[in-house]
């Protein structure tokens, strides 16, 4: 793959992966229309949707493999009909993760399938980081809602969490610049991922998306940028502080600014950056031994 003035391309896109939460604060009555539907039911609902998706289509996966650093191929998925029913279906590839959602403060699983095409040769990115990505985003009818050929990037922090997490099983390639200025990338990650619509919009209708959709993504994931959103001097994956896997759900001192957002996470007056490592030794501060580094400690404010 071979761009131009790739990194001048790092812009910000709104609309479509602009992550919404899901509202909880209608009922979920079944007489209301407009009531926002239960998270555990429409999860049951669209695993269906998705397996017979699966089981009814199929990737070019013999491009992959008769060619397997031919980085001009691109993923395309078709159904299967009496023509290609000697095709493996999608179902035979993919691997599953349970990510969870809450709604109404109450925990629920949802299955992200994906399929790695290409691992790729680099890193994994943390799920809040920066990557760099082609794309295409489609619904399971073949409605194409998204699609990127030239590469952007995404700040995995802000797109919705079933992309979020699909990356993270990618790693990113490499590259080369050319001597016409022009970048030159291989050994990527190229991968799919089948989202349930509660780790995507859920009940929000987006850019042609309707409420309740599955979404589907093929994906390269060229290279990423690690991610330090607040300039604390922190990386963002670095203030999951109940290390649950999710950055974007701490928040210490709990002004509604989560850490990786927030310069000072204790709120005790003092930057993050002032108090993280004083004495310069590289390893974090905790003057009173308490356990609780200064940078969280709001005891510690000199
Ligand atoms: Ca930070
Ligand atoms: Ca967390
Ligand atoms: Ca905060
Ligand atoms: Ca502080």
């Amino acid at each position: 793959m071979k761009f131009q003035n790739l990194f001048f391309l790092k812009i910000v896109f709104f609309l479509l992966f602009f992550s919404c939460n899901n509202n909880d604060d209608d009922d979920n009555s079944d007489d209301n229309p407009l009531a926002i539907r239960d998270a555990a039911e429409q999860a049951i609902v669209d695993d269906n949707i998705l397996k017979s998706y699966l089981e009814t289509h199929f990737y070019n996966y013999e491009d992959f493999s008769s060619a397997p650093n031919d980085y001009s191929i691109s993923i395309k998925i078709d159904s299967l009909d009496e023509s290609n029913d000697d095709k493996n279906p999608l179902i035979n590839y993919v691997q599953e993760k349970e990510v969870i959602v809450k709604q109404d403060g109450i925990d629920i699983p949802q299955k992200l399938y994906y399929i790695i095409v290409r691992e790729g040769k680099g890193v994994k990115p943390n799920n809040v980081d920066s990557t760099f990505v082609s794309y295409k985003g489609s619904l399971v009818n073949g409605f194409i809602f998204d699609q990127r050929d030239v590469p952007i990037w995404f700040d995995l922090a802000k797109v919705v969490k079933g992309f979020r997490m699909g990356m993270t099983n990618l790693k990113s390639g490499t590259y080369e610049i050319n001597l016409n200025g022009t970048y030159t990338f291989k050994d990527y990650g190229q991968g799919i991922f089948f989202i349930p619509s509660a780790l995507g919009y859920f009940n929000n209708s987006v850019g042609g998306i309707p409420a309740y959709s599955p979404l589907i993504f093929t994906v390269n994931f060229l290279t990423l940028a690690t991610a330090d959103h607040d300039s604390d001097g922190l990386d963002s994956y670095l203030e999951d502080i109940n290390l649950d896997g999710d950055p974007l759900n701490d928040d210490t001192d709990q002004d509604s600014a989560p850490n990786l957002y927030d310069p000072d996470d204790d709120n005790d007056g003092v930057f993050t950056i002032n108090e993280l490592d004083k004495d310069g030794d590289g390893v974090i501060d905790d003057t009173d031994g308490d356990g609780i580094p200064d940078y969280l400690d709001p005891n510690i404010s000199s």
